[in-house]
């Protein structure tokens, strides 16, 4: 008995994939078809997939061409399954034709001709895309452009500049000369101007029946925070804070395990981030504080009991360093963020049976290390980061409006309000904040 191995993701299966199918089955007497995992997926690049794990089998196990269907899980696990299942025939489409010659050392390797004129990326496009337009312009724009590119069913239809903002670089995005005009064109806004317009710009979009996605501080005080998310509910839109870190996917992976447990209870959560950039007009706070709280807010919850700033300033009195303590009632955690001082970048995470180790810079995630009192079980994780976590955050957001995706957790309203409203106590000098010394901005 001839055994045909095949694989694919069979996302939105159509005539191509049965074609693909219907051939390799002809090459032998059973056919065992592997169906690529979520993770796997995502460690190739490949985010736009549609459909569950489990759809996509029951779709190829509905064409009744495969006598067998597998996850398909690791690299190289194509060779283990031609070893393990007995396999005469690797058959493949043409599109990978020189890709797995290398398997020719363990069975026969066919390439099938390709199906013209249709592909899941095709299908896809299909759809009619959630039209984005942007207010404002900082350097975060020029990366979300391009990272907007590579999600499915996204188009940005427009910039908004606002007052001296610098231009965009790429051309091809249609400059508006006013809100209005902008509005008429687009689903959705992605507000990314200076941080103490952002709550005004969200809410106007909001009013004018658009989604948001607005850059991280959403807001200066904690009641406008919160209205933004409550207008955002009374409409059925969706209102998302911009923290790209909370969609990398090492990130998520390292919050799940620390809630199930792994380094037993939390006593600390210790946040670091700086980068030497004086001429940021915001200060350390307002442009670092929302990743460095992103893992405290999510780990430990909001409900802190005692909090104390201390920063350095500059001439222009923005702080140049800033340092927090927390106080909870079964942990502590700190926050150091700094335009004007520089330190490691790393997240650290102690608990009662070990801790966690998320080396600089933490808020771009792809390792993390779990490490015990006995060394040798310390662990190592390892994940693919995608655009920063950029492109998933504009997946997920897209997703969301589709109505396809549940909100991430981590970014919730709860952490939005208690972010903006730490802002506003450190503003007012509601908690106690220290001065450490005037620096001169160089
Ligand atoms: N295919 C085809 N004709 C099309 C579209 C796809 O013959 N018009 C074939 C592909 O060449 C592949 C199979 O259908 O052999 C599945 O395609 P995808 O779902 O796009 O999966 P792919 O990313 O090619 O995964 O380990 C995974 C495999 O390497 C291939």
């Amino acid at each position: 008995m001839k055994r045909v191995i095949t694989y694919g993701t069979f996302d939105l299966l159509h005539e191509g994939h049965i074609n693909l199918l219907r051939r390799a089955k002809a090459l032998g007497d059973y056919l065992i078809v592997g169906v690529t995992s979520p993770d796997f997926d995502v460690n190739r690049g490949k985010i736009n997939v549609r459909q569950s794990i489990m759809e996509r089998i029951e779709a190829v196990k509905a064409t009744g061409l495969a006598d067998e269907v597998i996850p398909e899980e690791y690299v190289g696990q194509k060779i283990d399954d031609i070893i393990n299942y007995r396999i005469d025939i690797f058959a493949i489409g043409s599109d990978w034709r020189g890709q797995f010659d290398y398997l020719k050392e363990y069975c026969q390797v066919v390439y099938l001709e390709r199906t013209p004129g249709i592909s899941s990326t095709q299908l896809r496009n299909e759809e009619r895309p959630v039209r984005l337009g942007i207010v404002g312009y900082s350097q975060d724009v020029e990366k979300f452009i391009a990272e907007s590119r590579f999600v499915c069913g996204v188009e940005i239809c427009g910039i908004f500049y606002c007052g001296s903002d610098n231009r965009s670089q790429d051309q091809s995005i249609p400059t508006c000369g006013d809100l209005g005009q902008l509005y008429e064109r687009c689903d959705a806004i992605y507000v990314a101007n200076e941080p103490k317009h952002r709550y005004s710009a969200s809410l106007d979009a909001l009013r004018h029946g658009k989604h948001v996605l607005c850059e991280s501080p959403v807001a200066l005080s904690a009641e406008e925070a919160s209205s933004l998310f409550d207008i955002a509910a009374t409409h059925d839109l969706i209102f998302q804070e911009g923290i790209k870190t909370a969609h990398a996917l090492a990130y998520k992976r390292l919050i799940l395990m620390l809630k199930s447990g792994k380094i037993g209870d939390i006593v600390s959560v210790k946040s670091t981030c700086t980068s030497m950039a004086r001429d940021i007009p915001c200060g350390s706070l307002v442009g670092w504080g929302p990743i460095a709280c992103l893992p405290i807010f999510d780990i430990l919850g909001v409900d802190y009991t005692f909090v104390r700033a201390a920063s350095v300033r500059g001439a222009s009195d923005k702080d140049l360093y800033t340092n927090i303590d927390f106080v909870f009632p079964n942990a502590c955690a700190s926050l150091e963020v700094g335009y004007g001082a520089k330190s490691e970048g790393e997240l650290v995470v102690s608990g009662t049976n070990g801790y966690v180790l998320v080396p600089s810079p933490w808020w771009k995630p792809d390792y993390f290390e779990m490490r015990f009192e006995d060394f040798t079980d310390n662990k190592k994780f390892f994940f693919q980061l995608n655009g920063e976590g950029l492109r998933q955050e504009i997946l997920e957001f897209m997703q969301m409006i589709k109505g396809t995706r549940r909100p991430n957790l981590s970014i919730s309203k709860s952490h939005s309000v208690a972010f903006s409203g730490l802002l506003e106590s450190y503003f007012k000098k509601t908690i106690p904040v220290y001065t450490l010394k005037k620096q001169a901005d160089r």
